[in-house]
């Protein structure tokens, strides 16, 4: 009931509706109705009421919570389950246990801090409380393995779009996931995949953004390297608003390619934004490394790399160092 009344008042925010009218709609009563404005109200949704005009909606707070980010959401599969958390030690872990245990699909799991994020490679992912966004997302798209760097590069995609949208900012893609302002990251995407040779059983899609982290969020060996839009903008973002676009653009994209199989739009985009493509690189796998020029991006989302000595090699995962003026960064 709560979610029926907060999406009426979202629908209508800055405008009052009369309780009255939302218990006839609601088939509740008017104190019912009361009841539930004022947890709203305890949750941080600042709502006006005046006697014979209703209830209004003013201000929405930024809090990482299911019924906070369901109310402005216009999606239909990504978040029709939503489960928050205010800590958990990783929201990537939380989503595998999940996605064994057979959760829906589009199912998120979101948390206000993580103790254990992590980046690839076990790596740490620096997550401090109220100040990002910390999500996995659950995702069974019956596609090939080989396909499964697209989905790294979708939510790429989404998250770029997010913050461009929401901000106005000058984002850039470095392949594969790794979303970068001005050279500095400011997002890390963490895709961990289970499946057989042939099939795809879940994806977990774990997106960290750096909303209003400060410089001082970040240990001294990451400053340099690290920023967040709050450090780029000088004012908080509300994590909410970059939530609620990024999951639409990431499911019109990805419900896009599942339906049609066509990755064009995706990777075109990808380059367009690259600041891997058309530079000098170094890529350290996991048993290789290798340096070259980063010449283009396939259907699949490999980066195809040309080696001083003309060969071409493709390259399905792996950290990238791009050449810039302060040598390999
Ligand atoms: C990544 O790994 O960039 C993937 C990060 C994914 C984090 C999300 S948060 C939600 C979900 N749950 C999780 O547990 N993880 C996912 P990688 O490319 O390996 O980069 C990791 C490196 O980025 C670290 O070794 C640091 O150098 C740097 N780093 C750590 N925290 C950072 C932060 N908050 N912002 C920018 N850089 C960071």
């Amino acid at each position: 009931m709560r979610q029926n009344i907060l999406k009426m008042l979202i629908d209508n925010m800055g405008e009052f509706i009369s309780g009255e009218d939302m218990s006839d709609i609601l088939g509740v009563t008017r104190a019912a109705i009361w009841k539930h404005i004022e947890i709203l109200r305890q949750d941080g949704y600042v709502i006006e009421s005046v006697p014979r005009k209703g209830y209004k909606l003013v201000e929405i707070p930024d809090t990482i919570d299911e019924y906070v980010i369901k109310g402005g959401l216009s999606t239909k599969l990504l978040g029709t389950e939503i489960l928050s958390f205010d800590v958990v030690d990783s929201t990537n872990a939380v989503a595998k246990e999940k996605a064994i245990a057979g959760c829906r699909e589009g199912t998120i799991i979101i948390a206000d801090k993580q103790t254990g994020g992590r980046g690839r490679m076990g790596r740490d992912w620096v997550s401090p409380s109220g100040k990002g966004i910390w999500m996995s997302i659950v995702l069974r798209p019956s596609i090939v393995p080989t396909k499964a760097p697209l989905i790294t590069s979708m939510a790429a995609v989404a998250v770029m779009k997010a913050i461009q949208r929401v901000t106005d900012l000058n984002v850039s893609i470095k392949w594969p996931n790794d979303i970068l302002i001005d050279g500095k990251k400011v997002c890390g995407i963490l895709t961990e995949m289970q499946g057989d040779m042939d099939i795809i059983h879940y994806v977990v899609v774990g997106i960290g953004i750096n909303v209003n982290l400060e410089e001082t969020d970040f240990p001294k060996e990451l400053r340099d390297k690290a920023t967040s839009l709050k450090m780029e903008l000088g004012v908080n973002v509300r994590r909410v608003d970059i939530i609620q676009v990024l999951l639409k653009e990431l499911e019109d994209i990805y419900l896009d390619y599942i339906n049609k199989g066509n990755s064009n739009a995706i990777i075109t985009f990808v380059k367009e934004n690259s600041a891997t493509v058309g530079n000098r690189i170094c890529v350290i796998g996991v048993d290789t490394s290798i340096e070259g020029r980063a010449i283009d991006i396939d259907d699949n989302g490999a980066l195809v790399v040309k080696l001083d000595d003309g060969q071409i090699r493709k390259i399905m995962s792996g950290d990238v160092s791009v050449r810039g003026v302060k040598g390999y960064v």
